[in-house]
């Protein structure tokens, strides 16, 4: 297997996230940790169909690019196959929680042995700003100008949750993007995350809460005053369920 960037070279490279957007903060400290952990080679992602795909623009280790919301089941096999790779799920809400609930939750259901970083910006960031599973009440979207009337859509999903309470998985947490405090707790969760992985215990998941300025029609700014005000008091921060083995 290719190793993976070093940041060094990763902090080099021009991506094509817009200004303001998470996606460049969770690859940097998905990176960080993989290096820390002497974890640098042997990685291969699973990654989806979204803003998530432009993984593949800043990171050049090894990846797949899956069908939209397949992750779960490509890295299922990925990692059955080669059970000595980390094994990477990178994927939006979108891609996560609508076309492809049935694959991510069933993935966690079985308590698969990889890790899911699932980047929740509460819209389909890559095709304009569609409602997805994860769209607050009331929020206005291009599929959705009225505002998400959750009477006939559902509740926004709270995937980190329903796996913590109800499946059999290794770790669970959720973090966020909109604060250096945030972003280091994050970094916790996601090394968390990658050692239970390393160490076999089992499934384990880090939903991140994240800004899409372009999409919100807001600035990079107010994209993360909306996710303390708006976002955290519906999706809690913090670990859902710890590691046995530390
Ligand atoms: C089978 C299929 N259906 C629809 C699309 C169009 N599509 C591309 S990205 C996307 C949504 C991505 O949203 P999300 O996973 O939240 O990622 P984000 O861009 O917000 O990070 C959709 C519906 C597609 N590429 N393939
Ligand atoms: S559309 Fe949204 S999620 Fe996609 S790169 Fe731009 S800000 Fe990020
Ligand atoms: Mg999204």
């Amino acid at each position: 297997m290719a190793k993976s960037k070093k940041i060094a070279e990763i902090a080099k490279k021009t991506s094509s996230f817009c200004p303001g957007c998470g996606h460049g903060v969770v690859i940097r400290l998905i990176t960080e940790c993989l290096e820390e952990l002497g974890q640098d080679k042997n990685i291969i992602f699973g990654i989806g169909v979204g803003c998530s795909s432009l993984l593949g623009g800043v990171l050049e280790t090894d990846r797949l690019h899956c069908l939209h919301g397949r992750a779960g089941a490509v890295c299922t096999s990925m990692k059955r196959v080669n059970p000595d790779n980390i094994v990477v799920a990178y994927q939006g809400d979108g891609d996560a929680y609508s076309i492809g609930l049935a694959e991510t939750t069933s993935a966690a259901y079985r308590n698969e042995k990889f890790t899911a970083i699932l980047v929740n910006n509460t819209n389909y960031g890559m095709t304009g700003g569609q409602m997805s599973n994860t769209t607050m009440p009331g929020q206005k979207t291009t599929t959705s100008p009225m505002g998400r009337d959750c009477a006939i859509t559902g509740n926004p999903i709270k995937f980190p949750e329903l796996v913590a309470d109800q499946f059999n998985a290794a770790y669970v947490a959720r973090g966020a993007v909109n604060t250096p405090a945030n972003i280091n707790k994050l970094k916790g969760y996601i090394k968390n995350a990658l050692e239970a992985q390393i160490n076999g215990e089992g499934y384990s998941v880090v939903e991140v809460l994240s800004p899409c300025p372009t999409n919100w029609g807001m600035s990079p700014l107010k994209a993360m005053e909306r996710i303390e005000n708006e976002l955290i008091p519906y999706y809690p921060l913090g670990e859902f369920k710890t590691r046995e083995v530390k």
